[in-house]
């Protein structure tokens, strides 16, 4: 199972990356890495924590409620250099290197350096916005702490997310002192594109101190997307394990399907556009909008995270499950309840036919129009919490206390809609790509239609259901479709970032050329500022640690 592997360290990049000229332009960036990394603080770095953005295929806002997406790996990835700090070399003196205390710096002059030291929650207490966490029953039981301000978006904020999994993993009950650390950063996923730099910042720290500390052995990847998941949160999104799975998990030339329930899996899945005549590539388009995940979170991703939520505790109780009153299930319990046999869902064949049959059981949660405007199909405040047949103050308990949104009317049945007709489109994109790895070569050019519907009608139901698309995002996928892509479709959380298209690898270029022109902002880009916003990718190695010599 490719979750039970162990972490890779690997000591040369030629065993990293899957081909020698991948291997070269990736060393090229590694020893700019490590030089600098030497002349900032005076001394070589151990390791390099790798860990690389992903585009997800299909499978959008599915994650948090515990169904299975289509992620792969690209190229694009964040490095962190990074080991024990070493007392009275660079600019340090001594006394700047306390037990724990960072020092952390960013290639990009954007990002100011920064310094920071974990504390004891025994022995100091915890900050403000810590006291807020532990009230929002998150993360109460954490010992150590780091101030993570939640209200303002801060590169370090991300090294220090993966920094509190460690210490509270490695360090929380015994006597021993995490090690003092130099760390320098650097990334090439581009940021709020929607191909995960958050994640990948998460994932390459949470490596990185693991390494410093000497945490890498016997600890498996799934555990490690499990520390990244919990640690991302810490930054104020409750993202599902989508993302962090990607980073890890990938391997080269596959993409994998990640499922969450009843546990963390994953299993490889060859693409078939190598064999396809024409052969296809996935080519990603950034639209340009940024969409800054934290800060619009209580109108946009944790929003949609309350009202799955919510949707599956009505739907619960209108299928006539019972439920306790501090119960929170997920989507894909309230269906693996309905569906009654855990044999089914050991199977995604079986798991998929089960959805196509639980498909009419939303209507449960369609508003009555009486009373409403005319196609208003979301609930007020007022409506949701009858809906939910708690109190006030048990809803606000249960599904307000931990997170702030902000909505005139809940979603509650398009949501629901969007969810289980996309985890449908997974398992059948999954099964597109499995039939076509039994098929004889070589595969017509009928796959790349069948993935590029898929693809098309997810982005669809993104657009009209989850309503996690933008107008700039609509445009391109729009003109991605007319300059001759098979399917495209917005990747990632949305209200901005980028596109995903299907198209035949002879076609690129001229597919491009045509988005360029169509696509106002790309109109002035020419080279590599063209290549920055629009490019083909393979899919790529997950997360590694390079040990360097000492
Ligand atoms: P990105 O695109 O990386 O912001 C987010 C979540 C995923 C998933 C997608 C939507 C984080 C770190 N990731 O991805 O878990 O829910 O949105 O499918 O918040």
């Amino acid at each position: 199972m490719a979750a039970e592997l162990p972490i890779p360290i690997f000591t040369s990049l030629d065993k990293a990356f899957p081909d020698v000229e991948t291997a070269a332009a990736q060393g090229v960036r590694f020893n700019a890495v490590v030089e600098e990394y030497q002349k900032r603080f005076g001394h070589k770095p151990s390791y390099i924590a790798r860990a690389p953005g992903r585009v997800n295929l299909i499978g959008e806002h599915i994650d948090y409620v515990l169904f299975g997406c289509f992620p792969a790996a690209i190229e694009r990835d964040i490095l962190i250099a990074c080991g024990p700090s070493v007392p009275g070399s660079g600019t340090s003196t001594p006394s700047a290197h306390p037990p724990g205390g960072v020092k952390a710096e960013n290639l990009d002059p954007k990002y100011k350096p920064q310094s920071f030291v974990p504390m004891l929650k025994s022995a100091n207490g915890p900050s403000a916005a810590e006291e807020a966490d532990a009230a929002s029953n998150v993360h109460a039981e954490t010992a150590w702490h780091l101030d993570i301000d939640k209200r303002e978006l801060r590169w370090e904020s991300y090294v220090k997310a993966g920094y509190y999994g460690v210490l509270n993993r490695f360090f929380a009950s015994t006597s021993e002192h995490p090690a003092p650390a130099d760390l320098l950063v650097t990334g090439s996923v581009p940021s709020g594109s929607g191909l995960s730099s958050s994640a990948a910042m998460v994932v390459a720290s949470t490596l990185a101190f693991m390494a410093v500390n000497n945490k890498l052995d016997g600890v498996t990847k799934g555990q490690l997307v499990e520390m990244a998941m919990e640690n991302e949160k810490r930054v104020g999104v409750n993202s599902g394990g989508l993302d962090q799975a990607a980073s890890v998990i990938c391997t080269p030339h596959s993409a994998i399907f990640v499922d969450f329930f009843p546990r963390l899996s994953a299993e490889p899945i060859p693409l078939p556009t190598p064999r396809t005549i024409p052969r296809a590539v996935f080519v990603c388009a950034n639209s340009l909008v940024v969409s800054d995940k934290v800060v619009s979170a209580k109108i946009h991703y944790n929003l949609r995270v309350v009202e799955t939520l919510v949707a599956a505790r009505v739907l619960a109780l209108r299928l006539g499950q019972s439920l306790g009153p501090t119960e929170r299930p997920r989507l894909r319990e309230v269906f693996s309840r309905w569906l009654g046999s855990p044999e089914l869902e050991s199977s995604p064949e079986k798991v998929k036919q089960g959805l196509e049959r639980f498909l009419p059981e939303i209507e449960k949660l369609r508003p009555a129009p009486e009373g409403r405007k005319a196609g208003e199909l979301g609930v007020t405040m007022k409506e949701m919490v009858e809906w939910s047949g708690l109190s006030e103050e048990q809803f606000h308990q249960v599904y307000l206390s931990w997170v702030d949104v902000e909505a005139e009317y809940f979603q509650l049945y398009k949501r629901t809609k969007h969810v289980i007709t996309e985890a449908i489109r997974v398992l059948e994109f999954r099964a597109v790509c499995l039939a076509a790895q039994a098929a004889p070569d070589p595969l017509p050019e009928s796959t790349l239609a069948q993935l590029g519907a898929l693809m098309n009608a997810s982005h669809e139901s993104c657009a009209t259901l989850c309503e996690s698309s933008c107008p700039e995002v609509d445009r391109l996928a729009a003109l991605a479709r007319a300059s001759g892509a098979y399917g495209c479709r917005i990747t990632g959380a949305g209200w901005g970032g980028c596109t995903v298209s299907l198209v035949a690898e002879d076609k690129v270029e001229e597919f491009i050329a045509k988005v360029k022109e169509g696509y106002e902002p790309y109109r002035a880009l020419e080279g590599e500022k063209l290549r920055e916003v629009i490019f083909a990718t393979k899919p790529s190695s997950g997360a590694f640690v390079l040990k360097l010599d000492p």
